[in-house]
């Protein structure tokens, strides 16, 4: 369109700084060659890049050690893995999964999956009006039966940044293991795994300025080194037989063929052009947007905003509806505006039912966002209104 753009669907993706595009070129014009096989130059060079870019995501996440640090193809990947391989592993009937109704599809179809197979069953911790967790029903579902426990950081649909340590610290005092979803978590929030005490920790690299296809699982060693690997291949195994094989050590067991090399560079292009700017400053940023939104989107009539209303408590999300219009034709229409935002259910289905809707309208902001660009959808907004209104 003729109209600048304005970019609000930063929980979806990101865009990618300069930085990030040119460390992915300068590796493919300078470093490329597949890695941990050759034993030339080039090779060394390039299993340089991207064990350096391990050890950047472990500094990131406060990991204690870079091999705990598993390259995926992103949050559903390694969310996949866990569910796969610790899953299959050790649940069996009659165990328990507990699972939120605020989560995104690929922290719950997983393990959905892995119940069918196994015979264990499911639980749910709702949520309340304002989009948190309803953690005075944990005393009620932790049971010496849970064996997992799987949440999110940061809801994707709502916003709502959840207390983890806690609800890690109830699961770890039944026995269970905890799982968190870090794709809304990552790229906002400075995360230390060590502090927060889960088990396993998932995020995507798009949604932190770095490209998409490449993400991040993070699992204590322990668990790691009990799990049978998720997938076959070359990489991943330290001896072949014809009857069967032994694994390699951590990470490379869960690494099957050959990785995304320029993904690990542009991911750790991104995570230094996000310390430069400083992660508290990040979230600070967004969280001024998102109650400057809040506020704005306040003086429109029949406004529903989702999530806490506490703007401490949520990160740079905030979806809303107005009742005179639906989310998809709002969407469109501040489309033809140039404003960019997502309607629909944010692969998280269970939060729409909780609240009666079938799509919400959601606006997401990161670093490179401004309140000039939230007036513009006001603006857009307004004329929304003209037409529904
Ligand atoms: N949420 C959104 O618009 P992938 O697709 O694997 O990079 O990330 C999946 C995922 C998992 N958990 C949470 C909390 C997420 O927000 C997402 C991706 C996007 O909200 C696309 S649905």
């Amino acid at each position: 369109g003729d109209k600048p753009l304005v970019y609000l669907d930063n929980a979806a993706t990101t865009q990618k700084p300069r930085q990030v595009i040119e460390a992915i070129s300068s590796y493919y014009e300078q470093d490329n060659a597949n890695v941990h096989r050759g034993i030339y130059e080039l090779s060394r060079r390039s299993t340089r890049d991207f064990e350096a870019a391990r050890e950047r995501v472990a500094r990131w996440i406060g990991a204690p050690d870079a091999t705990e640090v598993i390259w995926t193809r992103g949050t559903t990947e390694a969310l996949n893995l866990v569910a796969s391989s610790w899953g299959m592993e050790f649940l069996k009937e009659g165990d328990e999964i507990l699972l939120t109704e605020q989560d995104h599809h690929s922290n719950l179809v997983p393990w959905q999956l892995v119940a069918r197979r196994t015979g264990a069953v499911l639980r749910y911790v709702s949520i309340d009006e304002e989009g948190r967790l309803e953690l005075e029903s944990l005393d009620a579902l932790l049971t010496a039966r849970t064996r997992v426990v799987a949440i999110s950081h940061v809801s994707n649909a709502l916003g709502t940044v959840n207390p983890v340590k806690e609800i890690v610290e109830r699961a770890h005092a039944v026995g269970a293991i905890a799982v968190v979803d870090g794709a809304q978590g990552a790229p906002h929030l400075t995360v230390d795994v060590v502090d927060q005490g889960c088990d396993f920790y998932a995020f995507s690299s798009h949604k932190l300025c770095g490209p998409t296809g490449v993400g991040v699982l993070w699992g204590r060693r322990e668990l790691l080194e009990a799990m049978p690997p998720y997938q076959g291949g070359g990489e991943m195994i330290l001896e072949v037989e014809k009857e069967g094989s032994t694994w390699a050590a951590l990470p490379h067991k869960f690494e099957a063929g050959t990785p995304n090399v320029a993904g690990a560079v542009g991911t750790a292009a991104a995570l230094d052009y996000l310390e430069a700017l400083g992660r508290d400053a990040i979230l600070a940023h967004e969280r001024d947007l998102s109650a400057y939104c809040i506020e704005r989107l306040s003086e429109l009539p029949g406004v529903r905003i989702f999530g806490p209303a506490e703007v401490m408590d949520r990160s740079g999300v905030v979806p809303f509806n107005l009742e005179w219009a639906h989310p998809h034709d709002v969407a469109t229409i501040l489309d033809t505006e140039g404003v960019a935002i997502r309607a629909g259910h944010h692969c998280a289905q269970l939060v729409m039912k909780r609240y009666c809707v079938s799509a919400t309208n959601r606006a997401s902001f990161y670093v490179y966002n401004t309140r000039d660009e939230v007036d513009r959808m006001i603006d857009a907004l307004r004329v929304v209104q003209g037409i529904f209104g």
